[in-house]
């Protein structure tokens, strides 16, 4: 996908809602998100090195492989290369230093799909990277996947906060989401409340899977994943705001929190941040 399309594919979306929602603030929408297109492969994340402040909605194609780009902002007095250095020695069961700022990111969509996810973002040095570790249990960002964002002060006003049609609220352990997800698209507005980082992906399970195929996948990584990937929110610091789009069919679906528990090192999922839900 060109780049150069992309604005128009997120604003028809946001329009679209918008007019759904308030029909008289047709004007009002005319400033839309700052589009960063973000392409991954096994293994490199491409990607702008510059962009402005404000809303701004990160687009991820995965041209091959499984992955994510998480979004993390670098605390004053730090830098990327500290960034870097910190990360060799990322212990997976502990949660990130306190001077790096989870905001989030596109969670993996299926290979050749996109996922579409919104943050206001300050100005200021981030790093973009991948922690997945699909074939061989390493995680991307050991694999090169990973690198600088600048976001700089933004000389216009940035777009209003798009509408949304549905409320996820990231809690210590769990979702909950109003109204549930019905067929077709939608705008989720995600907040966390919570006191750790949580994310969500989501899936929708090939017919007659559940989430125990899914854990025997996971258990080896071989095979098929029995369902299809629908991207979602990458991990989010308490406070954090994002919105998701995305798109439901009739089905069995799966919502996972992969991020270490700051107590006891196990995944959130674990804890009970895995949601079997049915649309009709
Ligand atoms: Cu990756």
């Amino acid at each position: 996908m060109r780049p150069s399309l992309l604005p128009c594919i997120v604003a028809s979306a946001l329009m679209a809602c918008a007019r759904a929602e308030t029909p008289a603030a047709d004007s009002a929408v005319a400033a839309t998100p700052n589009v960063v297109a973000i392409t991954a492969s096994d293994f490199a994340l491409a990607a702008p090195d510059t962009i402005p402040s404000g809303l701004t909605a990160f687009h991820l194609v995965a041209t091959s492989g499984v992955h994510h780009a998480m979004v993390v902002k670098i605390g004053e007095g730090k830098t990327y290369a500290d960034f870097l250095e910190a990360a060799k020695s990322l212990d997976p069961t502990k949660p990130f230093p306190s001077w790096l700022t989870e905001i989030g990111g596109p969670n993996p969509p299926a290979p050749g799909d996109t996922t579409i996810v919104m943050h206001d973002v300050t100005a200021g040095t981030y790093a973009l990277f991948c922690v997945v570790d699909i074939p061989d249990r390493v995680p991307h960002i050991a694999k090169g996947m990973v690198r600088e964002l600048t976001v700089v002060p933004a000389s216009t006003p940035s777009a209003p906060p798009p509408a949304s049609d549905v409320a996820m609220t990231l809690v210590d352990y769990g979702f909950d989401v109003t109204p549930a997800l019905t067929p077709g698209e939608h705008v989720i507005k995600v907040t966390n409340t919570a006191q750790q980082s949580h994310e969500f992906f989501i899936a929708r399970l090939d017919s007659g899977k559940t989430m125990a195929d899914v854990g025997q996948w996971a258990a080896t990584y071989t095979g098929p994943f029995p369902g299809k990937a629908l991207g979602g929110l990458a991990p989010m610091s308490p406070g954090g705001t994002a919105y998701v789009r995305v798109q439901i069919t009739p089905g069995n679906y799966i919502l996972l929190c992969f991020v270490p528990d700051a107590k006891d090192g196990k995944l959130h999922l674990e804890h009970g941040m895995a949601k079997e839900f049915t649309v009709q």
